[in-house]
């Protein structure tokens, strides 16, 4: 088609141009999201005291005034504004959508004489002039900015950022903060979680329980929710935003072309609403805030018409004051187990032939669509939302992985990515023992910038649905703005430049190089972002007789790496790391980063390693593990044992099927102890195995069971040391019957339960 046609033509002449940027990308600014194409010239440009901004568009004179503070606050003078053009020291503003065909694009030419920003839109000409905020060197009274001509354009047209304010209520001071940040890095959606089980943050005057029962809970838990016993800080915590400062806020981001799309969850995390109005619930309460973080079985009741006028109520409040197109209505993990019992909800069910509760989970989204159509609105759901049949008009934000979002972009819905593995912000970001209390999970910088949504599908369908992405911040352990920050960036960097920048100018060495340039600004923004993405990083590659091979890994320039395997901490006088070390022995592999100046820089990396009879021992598996937890069989046998950050590739994990592995140690020897571990972590729908069994053999065919253990009393992993009577063999079993459905009452009830083992030690 002519779109197809246009846009190869445009793509042969950025190409090269852009190829060109990459080639010398020692030279590249520290621009994120890397722009489409970069030229740039010998030339350099002051700003300072007598440049005038030349605004003869008066849609732009908010822009003109942005440019003003970032100015300001670089060191820079007042600019004053003008509409005619002088002959020379001007930034120009203007908006042609002839010139710049796409939309949010803009073109920025910084020569000796002056700075034109020219954007297809107001969003265009303001992400302009971001990037040359991130050009500028700051200066005393004056700012350089070297010559470049930049031509640029988003790749997806939706770039969000979450941030859940319910677990942990940030000011209004953050929020923006937080916005002037999303817009440096060219997001255009800020999608604000607002109402959750823990806190109910937005004023709605119809309903003042909702501020003075629904917005606070009675205290606070500490440490994960595995840990037992529990325990609470305490103290009372929670607040709101009244109706005054949502629209101060809203003012602001529309300002900074951020468009806010409000998230009022239901049916499920419903649990402050419902302490509030205990009406609303299937039981009729009494109902409390929650103090502690998960899913929660009191939900709205979807049998009861107050439940909905309410809601209605309560959205007309909310989209009286966000403007969005869109709002986001939840429909996320919303258990079913009071609509099963609850005389209303059945009744309702029956009255509309409505097969189970999934279809009734479908008749409230579709009904609250209606009523949000009927406003001219649309909604956003989670991907549950499919489940039991799609709402007719809904965009789906697929978190699940990306499972959901492929059947609604079959179903020609539109789609926004942000996939828990690569897009999920509380998670832990390094395997280092320092990092603050997280959610379990691990998404690496590296992680986040390497997801490529629907990658596998070049269909125009998959292409057209697919607007684009985003990054969660749930705050349950975002105690502090600091940390907030810390997890926030710089992963919300690396998915701005997946949101913006075009697939094949991606690379994560230049990303790196480009943030590290980029932590000036980040430092001058007052932002506590976590700096340690070059601190080492390993591989661990188990070699045949019984041989691990470490590979120690660091990005950061001009450093070098000293290790010790003696459990103390590396100096200047400790080896010199130049190539993979081979371990025969179990010990611990500490290292650290020494600067040209030779001092040590960076955290102290630290691995223990066991070396065992089956490290780099053949494994033969039965059944095969999940995508999702199959790192590949020799992690099982690497020396490494997965940890609490479960998504740390150590884990392999079994779902609708048993584990059974089997081990080859390439000849018979003596065995007499067998240690592993299992994850028990219901929360996350791990299970430990009903059974699980020890056996060995010498021929491969006739086994002798070693063990058996049919508890795992550990909420979490359970580590288990098995010393077994002197026995002979080649072939060691492993047998781990699998929970199978998850039991009613218990977090995923009736899907599958995930069975999770990781290193099959054998000694
Ligand atoms: C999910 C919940 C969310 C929670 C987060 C923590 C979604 C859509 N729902 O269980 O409320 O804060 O994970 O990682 O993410």
């Amino acid at each position: 088609c002519i779109r197809t046609y246009l846009l190869t033509i445009l793509l042969m002449i950025a190409m090269p141009l852009s190829m060109l940027a990459q080639a010398g990308s020692q030279s590249l600014p520290a621009l994120i999201p890397l722009p489409v194409t970069i030229t740039p010239s010998t030339e350099v440009f002051i700003i300072n005291a007598t440049t005038k901004v030349v605004v003869a568009d008066g849609a732009l004179n908010k822009i003109a005034s942005l440019l003003n503070g970032y100015v300001l606050a670089y060191g820079g003078k007042l600019l004053t504004k003008v509409t005619a053009v002088p002959g020379s020291n001007f930034i120009s503003l203007a908006i042609d959508s002839t010139a710049i065909p796409h939309k949010e694009g803009y073109l920025l030419r910084i020569d000796k004489k002056a700075i034109r920003c020219i954007g297809h839109d107001a969003s265009g000409v303001l992400y302009g002039l971001q990037t040359l905020r991130q050009l500028w060197q700051a200066g005393k009274g004056s700012l350089q900015v070297p010559g470049y001509t930049i031509n640029d354009y988003p790749r997806f047209a939706y770039r969000g950022m979450a941030l859940d304010v319910s677990r942990h209520l940030f000011p209004v001071s953050f929020v923006k903060k937080y916005i002037d940040l999303l817009a440096l890095y060219k997001f255009n959606t800020f999608h604000w979680h607002l109402t959750d089980d823990q806190g109910w943050r937005i004023e709605i005057k119809k309903y003042p329980r909702l501020q003075s029962v629904a917005a606070w809970r009675k205290e606070t838990l500490i440490g994960h929710k595995k840990e037992w016993p529990h325990r609470f800080d305490g103290k009372r915590y929670g607040g709101f935003y009244t109706q005054q400062q949502i629209k101060e806020v809203v003012q602001y981001a529309a300002d900074r072309k951020i468009t806010i799309i409000p998230e009022i969850e239901m049916p499920g995390h419903a649990s402050a609403a419902l302490a509030a109005y205990p009406a609303l619930g299937c039981t009729g309460g009494p109902y409390a805030t929650a103090t502690y973080w998960g899913v929660f079985d009191d939900v709205y009741c979807a049998g009861n018409d107050s439940t909905f006028v309410f809601l209605q109520n309560v959205l007309d409040e909310v989209m009286a004051l966000f403007p969005s197109p869109y709002l986001h209505i939840g429909g996320d993990e919303c258990p079913k187990t009071r609509w099963k019992v609850c005389a209303k909800c059945q009744q309702r069910e029956q009255a509309l032939h409505l097969t189970d509760e999934h279809a009734l989970q479908s008749y409230f989204i579709q009904r609250m669509e209606q009523y949000v159509n009927s406003k001219g609105r649309q909604i956003i759901g989670w991907d549950e939302i499919l489940e039991g049949g799609l709402a007719p008009n809904a965009t789906v934000m697929s978190w699940r992985g990306e499972a959901g979002g492929k059947t609604a972009v079959a179903q020609h819905h539109p789609v926004i990515m942000t996939p828990e593995t690569n897009c999920y912000f509380d998670y832990y970001q390094s395997l280092y023992n320092e990092e603050p209390l997280a959610a379990g999970g691990f998404t690496p910088l590296q992680k986040v910038y390497g997801y490529e949504p629907l990658s596998e599908s070049t269909d125009e369908a998959s292409t057209k649905y697919l607007t684009g992405v985003e990054g969660q911040a749930w705050s349950e352990y975002y105690t502090s703005e600091a940390l907030a920050a810390y997890m926030i960036f710089p992963r919300a960097l690396a998915l701005a430049e997946l949101a913006w920048t075009p697939k094949p100018q991606r690379n994560y060495d230049s990303f790196l190089k480009r943030l590290r340039g980029e932590g000036a600004l980040l430092t001058h923004e007052k932002i506590n972002y976590d700096a340690h993405f070059d601190d080492i990083s390993f591989t661990a590659v188990p070699l045949q007789n019984n041989v691990l091979q470490i590979n120690l890994q660091t990005a950061a320039p001009g450093s070098e790496i000293r290790f010790t395997r003696d459990n103390t901490v590396p100096t200047i006088q400790s080896a010199l790391y130049t190539s993979a070390i081979e371990i025969t022995n179990t010990c611990t592999v500490k290292a650290l980063l020494f600067n040209r100046q030779q001092q040590p820089t960076g955290r102290l990396f630290q691995q223990s390693f066991r070396v065992h009879k089956a490290v780099g021992a053949a494994v033969h598996l039965q059944n095969k593990p999940i995508d999702r937890f199959n790192p590949g069989n020799t992690t099982l046998v690497n020396g490494l044992f997965g940890g609490n950050r479960y998504n740390d590739n150590q884990w392999l994990g079994f779902s609708g099927n048993d584990l059974q592995a089997v081990i080859d140690l390439g000849r018979a020897q003596t065995v007499q102890r067998l240690a592993l571990e299992v994850l028990n972590y219901h929360w996350q729908r791990m299970w430990a195995p009903v059974t699980l069994q020890l056996l060995a053999s010498i021929d491969g065919t006739h086994y002798k069971e070693l063990y058996r253990q049919d508890s795992f009393p550990v909420n979490g992993i359970n580590k288990l040391e098995v010393p077994v009577t002197p026995v002979r063999a080649q072939y060691i079993k492993v047998i781990g019957t699998n929970k199978g459905e998850i039991p009613a009452g218990e977090y995923g009830a009736g899907g599958n339960a995930l069975l999770l083992i990781d290193e099959i030690v054998v000694e």
